[in-house]
């Protein structure tokens, strides 16, 4: 049953899946594909993703798309244990969901927007940047997001409890764009966390790609 993942390291989402894959050790055959470039073209469109973006996997003759979607679809396939996203509890597959859910809805939407506008626009399109106040504003909702994360993480060592799960990973990896890109800085307890995820030998395989890509601009 083969597995085609299309991907690049410099997308957080989808570092985040790759983690998946990688960590369960699913076969696949890798796409690399040029954000901003190749994910543009009427091609990647029509044979890909209409929505012009990455990750993205096909399974068997499927396309499944949206990382958050295809984190579960992965874990639910091919994951034997119980720990990244809980199957059979299902109270404890919400707390993980609702991190998954949050990401999406709450803490992507102002992250992005600051890092396109502060940093990904002006450096690779020639935008101009927006004024010292318009960026503290910008950079101000993200850091009140993280104090959502600084407060779950204060009495366990991971969002959810006591073991790392899918959720620290995407969280994990959204923060890792703010601190790279915005100049975020994470603190406190968050620190902690932060530190913690990238103990995991696989997080910090994939972070050191990204790394190294970002230090080639
Ligand atoms: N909601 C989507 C977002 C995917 C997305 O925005 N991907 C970006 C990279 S992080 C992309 O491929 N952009 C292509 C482009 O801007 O041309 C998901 O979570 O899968």
């Amino acid at each position: 049953m083969p597995l085609t993942f299309w991907y690049n390291c410099l997308s957080d989402p989808s570092r985040s899946v790759y983690y998946v894959i990688k960590k369960l050790g699913i076969e696949h055959e890798l796409n690399i594909v040029e954000i901003g470039k190749e994910t543009r073209t009427e091609e990647f469109k029509k044979d890909v993703n209409p929505a012009g973006t990455v990750p993205v996997i096909k399974h068997d003759d499927d396309f499944i798309y949206e990382s958050a979607n295809i984190i579960r679809y992965l874990l639910d396939s091919f994951d034997p244990e119980d720990i990244l996203l809980p199957r059979t509890n299902l109270k404890e597959r919400a707390k993980v969901g609702y991190w998954l859910d949050w990401r999406n809805t709450t803490y992507r939407p102002p992250s992005q927007l600051a890092i396109d506008e502060i940093t990904v626009e002006p450096l690779l399109f020639g935008a101009e940047k927006p004024s010292d106040e318009e960026c503290k504003k910008m950079v101000g909702k993200v850091y009140d997001n993280l104090k959502v994360i600084e407060a779950a993480v204060t009495d366990k060592s991971y969002l959810t409890g006591e073991n790392l799960t899918i959720a620290d990973v995407y969280l994990y990896n959204e923060v890792l764009e703010g601190q790279k890109f915005i100049e975020l800085e994470v603190k406190g307890k968050t620190k902690e966390w932060f530190e913690r995820v990238e103990e995991d030998e696989t997080v910090k395989e994939i972070t050191d790609s990204f790394l190294e890509a970002l230090s080639k601009f």
